[in-house]
């Protein structure tokens, strides 16, 4: 050991062990927007930093006698969520320093602090051909009994020309489980599509069947000709063959999903329809853009859009358009409780998680209210000037 190098071995750690509780045990504070539509909070709920220590430090002297960090993390964000047991559940996609994705479980009494993560990561069942990367896991109680994890299964494109070190081949993984802990590895999905991302599962059965929610795109960047939120059937989970898939919600010009359109979370089931969370991605000078928005499709006829608000429900503010890939919101996991308060998780720039709180009634009178985008500029104008009209009735 180099006798130059001065280190405090037990105060150093003493330190880390103090800030990292502080960190944990630190409250957070509610910040409503001006919009009504929900209430921001003050603290991130999930960073790179509440990874524990010990999936981090050796703590070993012998070992490690400077005290370094030897396994690093780059980011934590895209969970899934789910409420389990009187806990708010987050499957958080951790990145390591050396860009692998894996699950690690997070649980928190409150849902919007406090979250600590279950004492180690999950370590996935592999198929035969293993994951190279994997990540934004939906969780899912299907009405079957089980618990499903549906993910990003990444591994590189067999077809890539040589030299190609990038082209991948993306599509869903899928585990279940009946307590989140012991997980069965099922087939990945089978699809015609070249490329799934963002797949979920509806968490009834339609006519016997099981049915998933989808994102075909013909390249693993490049969304192709078609595209947007799609819908199919598969009737047993265990040979997971797509049939009759088809695109329920379209990508569409100059829209905030014009580039790209993807369902976050399963949707949840209202008195007035299924409440669904997307996101749409749009390109500029920039760089990508991704934004939150809802959607209700009819309850007997689950491919039926009913309502769609124009525009987006969240879009990055100041703070959270920085990051590894800035400019993006982008949820999977969101928790509906029996009084109606929502819960939506969400992460900012592909690296930190958030949570942002509503009531269900705001949310469907938000998606019934709110005039549809209508796909011009005059179409947009006019709804202003309705809104102006109807107001000279009330002042
Ligand atoms: O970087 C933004 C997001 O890009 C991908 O999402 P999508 O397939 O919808 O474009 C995913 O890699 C996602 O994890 C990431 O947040």
């Amino acid at each position: 050991m180099n006798k130059a190098i001065k280190t405090n071995y037990k105060s150093d750690l003493d330190n880390l062990r103090r800030e990292y509780q502080n960190l944990l045990e630190t409250p957070n504070e509610s910040i409503p927007e001006s919009n009504g539509l929900y209430n921001r909070y003050k603290n991130p709920v999930i960073t790179a930093s509440h990874i524990p220590l010990n999936w981090r430090f050796d703590f070993n002297k012998a070992t490690n006698p400077f005290g370094l960090e030897r396994i690093g993390v780059n980011s934590a964000f895209n969970a899934g969520a789910i409420k389990w047991k009187n806990k708010y559940i987050l499957a958080v996609r951790v990145e390591g320093n050396d860009r692998k994705s894996y699950f690690a479980f997070a649980e928190s009494h409150l849902g919007t602090s406090h979250f600590k993560f279950w004492n180690k990561p999950l370590l996935l069942p592999q198929l035969k051909e293993p994951d190279t990367n994997v990540y934004d896991m939906r969780l899912i109680a299907h009405e079957d009994g089980y618990l499903y994890g549906i993910f990003c299964t990444e591994r590189k494109d067999p077809n890539a020309l040589p030299g190609d070190t990038s082209a991948a081949v993306a599509n869903a993984g899928i585990i279940r489980s009946k307590d989140l802990i012991n997980w069965e590895r099922l087939p990945d999905l089978i699809s015609s599509s070249q490329q799934q991302r963002n797949v979920t599962l509806h968490e009834e059965f339609v006519k016997g069947y099981y049915v998933l929610y989808t994102r075909p795109q013909d390249g693993f960047i490049e969304t192709g000709s078609g595209g947007g939120i799609g819908m199919g059937y598969i009737k047993d989970m265990s040979n997971p063959k797509v049939f009759d898939e088809r695109i329920i919600n379209p990508k569409a010009y100059h829209t905030i999903y014009e580039l790209k359109n993807g369902l976050g979370p399963s949707p949840f089931k209202t008195a007035e329809g299924w409440l669904h969370l997307a996101h749409g991605v749009r390109n500029t000078a920039a760089g990508l853009r991704y934004v939150l928005y809802l959607f209700m499709t009819d309850l007997n006829d689950i491919s039926k859009v009913i309502h769609q608000p124009g525009g987006y429900f969240m879009a990055p503010n100041s703070e959270e358009i920085i990051g590894d890939v800035g400019n993006v919101l982008f949820s999977n996991g969101w928790i509906l409780e029996k009084d109606g308060r929502v819960f939506i998780y969400y992460a900012s720039s592909d690296t930190r998680m958030h949570v942002a709180t509503s009531h269900l009634d705001i949310l469907i009178d938000y998606c019934k209210n709110t005039p549809a985008d209508e796909l011009s500029t005059n179409a947009s104008v006019k709804n202003i000037l309705d809104l102006i009209r109807k107001n000279e009735k009330v002042f």
